[in-house]
């Protein structure tokens, strides 16, 4: 292992160099990048060196996501600490389903829990696990409340008609998880949202009510706190008092937004969310864990066991249910993504992890105050968001990002709201400064202005 040890380092070092001297790797067609690289498997062992240098070639031709020019999806930023404690996380290779194996892992996760349930002020006994991926938590959350609301479901199959309420620009894993769930993606009321992209109430609460007297069971609201296009956060105090009236099971999704609860400055945002029955939270989105660390939680512990125990003797053989995660877990084998997570937050502390929020949120008042001050630029979304979306004088969004990755000049995408299309930059990487948002306007204006 050693010896693998010592070309991990000379191949992150090539790599981590490659990163700042060309922060966006170059693109191709698939067939051509392919054809650049050896991945043919063979029946016939390689020698030690051509497989360092496949294996180089490789990482060095595969998109830059943590490079300071990486600004296209909900991540990005590599935090020293939290890749080493990925990568010892994968040296030991734990499976985190019982403490037989899991050993002190399993505490590890535990106090990440903890923690975090105290941050989103839950005053009840909260349970909670990892799962991999938002889309993933948000579809536990589901299904406990439909094994809440239609018990017999987990034996026989649904009983009742079931409708889950979400808003026009939730994530899209919501209508896969109601065909997952067994309801069907038809059966998720998609509720519009307003002028800054939080869930209408009042049309959340008409729906709920024409359901009711249709003879539907309203069952589940899944809220966004931190929307993929705008960065939007949902009313969730009004949303909770629906739930209350309607006595529905209120899922906050704040796998992207959550991170706001590290902050004295952007909690507010997320007032209400100790509302919730149940809340998730990516430690891999604003918080700089390598993905994925999907944190969900809820206040109905028993809803958690309900829905994913199952005895199993081969596996479950020692110890008690509360040490044995794998009884209140989506999977099987499970990856300890507890461990990333936790070596950042135990490296930098709370208030660590407060800087790096409000940072983010920082960069993004100075992205937008560059855009505001300047007419050739007009800016669609809103302050509170480190979603900055904007247009730039006649140029085509769609055009301008395909351009600017060709060129290997910066990785950004587009986004819609409503009838407006545009450049959707997303400033999640807190190891950037004003520099890198400097030279982000430099680049994009000089190719701007080529189109
Ligand atoms: N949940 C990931 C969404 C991806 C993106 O909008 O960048």
């Amino acid at each position: 292992m050693k010896e693998e040890l010592n070309r991990f380092i000379r191949i992150a070092e090539k790599l981590i160099e490659d990163e700042s001297n060309h922060p966006v790797v170059k693109p191709a067609d698939y067939d051509e990048l392919l054809s650049y690289l050896d991945l043919e498997l063979h029946d016939e062992a390689i020698s030690d060196e051509a497989f360092e240098k496949a294996l180089t070639d490789l990482v060095l031709r595969t998109p830059k996501t943590q490079s300071s020019a990486f600004f296209n999806q909900l991540f990005g930023g590599r935090r020293p600490k939290a890749y080493l404690g990925e990568l010892l996380a994968v040296l030991l290779n734990t499976s985190m389903y019982t403490y037989k194996v899991g050993g002190p892992m399993i505490g590890v996760e535990k106090q990440i829990l903890k923690n975090i349930s105290r941050l989103v002020g839950f005053d009840k006994l909260t349970e909670g696990t990892i799962a991999p991926g938002g889309s993933m938590t948000n579809y536990m959350s589901m299904l406990m409340a439909r094994d809440k609301f239609d018990p017999e479901s987990r034996f026989i199959g649904l009983q009742k008609r079931l409708i889950a309420y979400t808003s026009e620009e939730s994530h899209y894993s919501v209508k896969k998880n109601a065909a997952f769930a067994g309801f069907g993606r038809d059966n998720v009321r998609v509720i519009a949202s307003d002028d800054k992209g939080k869930m209408r109430t009042d049309l959340l609460e008409q729906e709920i009510q024409k359901d009711l007297e249709e003879g539907y069971l309203p069952f589940y609201i899944n809220a966004t706190a931190g929307t993929t296009v705008l960065g939007s956060f949902d009313d969730l105090n009004a949303i909770a008092e629906i739930r209350d009236r309607y006595q529905l099971w209120l899922h906050i999704d704040a796998a992207y937004g959550g991170a706001v609860i590290f902050s004295s400055k952007y909690k507010h945002l997320i007032s209400g969310a100790n509302k919730a029955d149940s809340f998730s939270i990516n430690a891999h989105k604003m918080l700089g864990t390598p993905i994925t660390c999907s944190i969900i939680l809820t206040v109905h512990p028993e809803c958690m066991y309900d829905s994913f125990s199952n005895d199993a003797e081969y596996l479950y053989q020692d110890d008690h249910d509360e040490i044995n995660p794998g009884k209140i877990s989506l999977q099987c084998g499970r990856r300890n993504d507890a461990l990333k997570f936790w070596a950042l937050w135990k490296s930098i502390g709370t208030k660590g992890i407060e800087q790096m929020v409000d940072h983010e949120f920082d960069l993004a008042d100075y992205t937008r105050a560059y855009i505001r001050r300047n007419s050739d630029y007009q800016l669609y979304s809103f302050d509170d968001s480190i979603n900055i979306c904007f247009n730039y004088k006649e140029v085509d969004p769609e055009k301008i990002c395909t351009l600017l990755n060709t060129k290997a000049k910066l990785m950004i995408g587009h986004g819609r709201f409503k009838e407006n299309k545009f450049i959707r930059l997303i400033m999640v990487n807190s190891n950037n400064s004003k520099a890198e948002v400097d030279h982000f306007f430099k680049t994009f204006e000089s190719i701007a202005e080529e189109i």
